[in-house]
């Protein structure tokens, strides 16, 4: 993921604009480094200055913009081919707006100029069986009350969920139907995460497990997170039983439940900074989602 970029004078090194991403702040020691790396690396070749470089924790990667100098600053999981792709764009698009705009006018604009370049897509896909809740929870997670009345999915709901946003990744929900005759429509060769509902019926578990298996059969490379929703209805089995059923721990929901919008939100804080390997900040989870213009 990409922590932050940093737009400087060429000149002098001074910072004209940033914009980040988490929540923690990018040490200046170590940009300082990597702009003293950057030097002899430029006197070596200048094409060798093109390339990243990893410096702690951290990889840095700049190009040249019209008197400026913009530098990215990722994790080392961040791939070269991505960070290249993102920061040449970027860069084009920055050089032309310093030849148009003063350099006051660039740096009011940057966070809002550089977000485009800088955002990927997490796309989580909403799996189970039919009438488990797929659909209701994301009614959750965009914090809208669930319709009364069940309608089945048909095939897949797409949602861009714009107010809410991880880091640089824009999440993006593959809400699936889950009836049988819709299954063979189940791909997620573009999935980044399954989240995996049953309800919490000892039924339901049963003939969920199956299905959980063959999934993770056939992509060892998604992560899969359970959700044991349905908590609310008499007879459901507790989450522990759930999770030694389903071999993964699977997390308690009640997907038409408002009040279980918070406790979703944090599961799926603890899951995306699980998936980056981040540490997980004590920071509210409206904070760490960047969630925006809730009515
Ligand atoms: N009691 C209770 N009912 C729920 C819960 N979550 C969903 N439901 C109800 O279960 C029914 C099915 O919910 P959906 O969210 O449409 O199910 P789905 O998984 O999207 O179903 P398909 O689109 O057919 O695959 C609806 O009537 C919901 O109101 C819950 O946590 N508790
Ligand atoms: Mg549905």
């Amino acid at each position: 993921m990409i922590y932050g970029t940093i737009l400087l004078n060429a000149k002098n090194k001074r910072k004209i604009a940033s914009s980040e991403y988490w929540t923690e702040p990018i040490p200046r020691k170590y940009t300082n480094r990597y702009l003293s790396e950057l030097d002899s690396m430029t006197e070596n070749s200048e094409r060798s200055k093109y390339q990243p470089v990893s410096i702690d924790e951290y990889k840095f990667i700049s190009r040249d913009c019209g008197g400026a100098i913009i530098i990215f600053v990722s994790d080392l999981e961040e791939p070269d081919e991505d960070l290249v792709n993102k920061i040449t764009r970027a860069s084009r698009s920055i050089r032309r707006e310093m030849n148009k705009h003063s350099t006051n006018q660039v740096k009011a604009n940057y966070e809002k100029l550089i977000s485009r370049f800088v955002q990927s897509r997490f796309v989580i896909a909403f799996v189970g069986r039919s009438g488990v809740g797929k659909t209701s929870l994301l009614h959750l997670l965009m914090g809208r009350p669930s319709p009364e009345e069940y309608t089945p999915t048909i095939a897949v709901n797409t949602e861009v969920v714009e107010d809410i946003k991880f880091a640089n990744y824009e999440l993006v929900i593959f809400d699936f139907a889950g009836h049988e005759s819709a299954r063979r429509l189940w791909d997620f060769s573009a999935t980044d995460m399954i989240f995996f509902l049953t309800d919490s019926t000892l039924k339901n578990i049963i003939a969920s497990k199956k299905i959980l298996s063959e999934i993770s059969e056939e992509y060892p490379e998604v992560p899969i997170v359970v959700f044991a929703n349905k908590q609310d209805t008499p007879n459901s089995l507790d989450p522990s039983a759930i999770s030694t059923v389903m071999g993964s721990t699977a997390y308690a929901m009640v997907a038409i439940d408002l009040a279980y919008r918070e406790n979703f939100l944090k599961v799926l804080v603890a899951v995306l900074s699980d998936h980056f390997d981040l540490d997980l900040p004590d920071h509210p989870v409206e904070q760490l989602l960047c969630i925006e213009n809730e009515s």
